[in-house]
């Protein structure tokens, strides 16, 4: 009985130890036509810290090169830029959506089909969280219309 009540302390313990104030929420990457080279993820990211935490780098066998983009006026056009990180202010949710902030995904390594997965999607923040997604699925850029 010690035993047991001894095994509960340790599992709230690391539980509370190893809580995460960064999470990612509603995240997926867009389907794009076969041999198109690029794509793009977009997600919500939530930092429920008191201190301003930065996303610094995405890892993924999907694509040869992943960069964090903005999009900024130039003239009238659109324009993509890449930008070093994406600043997650304090208690704060930023939302990683078409037309504006994205991870872009350059030399696509895989098709990008409607309603698969993507089974690895590391994203590395400045306070020490790395999340890591296993299951990020593949949407058509038609649901973004929904929104
Ligand atoms: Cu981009």
């Amino acid at each position: 009985m010690l035993k047991h009540t001894f095994a509960v302390y340790i599992f709230l313990f690391t539980t509370a130890l190893y809580s995460s104030s960064i999470e990612v929420i509603d995240a997926y990457i867009r389907a794009v036509p076969i041999g198109l080279p690029n794509s793009a993820a977009f997600m919500k990211i939530k930092n429920s810290s008191n201190k301003i935490v930065y996303l610094q780098k995405v890892v993924s066998t999907s694509a040869e090169k992943l960069e964090l983009h903005e999009h900024v006026m130039s003239g009238a056009m659109m324009k993509m830029q890449h930008i070093p990180t994406i600043e997650i202010p304090a208690n704060t949710t930023v939302e990683l959506k078409p037309g504006g902030l994205h991870v872009m995904l350059l030399g696509l390594t895989k098709p990008l089909v409607v309603d698969d997965f993507i089974n690895d999607f590391s994203l590395f923040f400045s306070n020490g969280d790395v999340i890591q997604l296993k299951h990020l699925p593949i949407k058509s850029a038609m649901n973004e219309m929904k929104h």
